[in-house]
């Protein structure tokens, strides 16, 4: 699935994240204990890992840098939320979260300041830090 959504920002773009060895085993040991702020890849993509447990979403402040690019990699974890999509308002994002699927969420922040995102019913919510 493919959803391109317009947003005030440039490049905003949603792929689904398909990993890279198959899904629906238990094979795949997640990354749990990674740094909020993780280090940019060689085409200078800041990639953020986020999961939504039965605490919500985890970390729920992460920093990135303006005018560089973002992938938000999120996992919904559990069935035990009313976070089963993450609303990001400023950016026009309405992307869903399916159980245990990584999606993506990819934009740029052209300034800086904070980017909220939340649950549908905004019950839930982390925020992005852009300096
Ligand atoms: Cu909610």
């Amino acid at each position: 699935m493919k959803t391109i959504l317009m947003g005030a920002l440039a490049a905003l773009a949603l792929t689904a994240a398909m990993p890279t060895a198959a899904h629906g085993g238990a094979t795949k040991a997640a990354p749990e204990s990674k740094p909020a702020a993780a280090p940019a890849d060689k085409n200078g993509v800041r990639t953020v890992e986020l999961t939504v447990t039965s605490k919500g979403f985890e970390p729920a402040n992460v920093q990135v840098k303006a005018g560089h690019p973002v992938r938000l990699v999120v996992t919904r974890k559990t069935d035990k939320t009313c976070a089963t999509e993450l609303i990001l308002e400023d950016l026009g994002v309405n992307q869903p979260l399916p159980l245990d699927t990584p999606v993506t969420v990819e934009f740029t922040p052209s300034e800086t300041g904070t980017l909220r995102y939340a649950c549908a019913m905004d019950h839930i919510s982390g925020i992005v830090t852009v300096q």
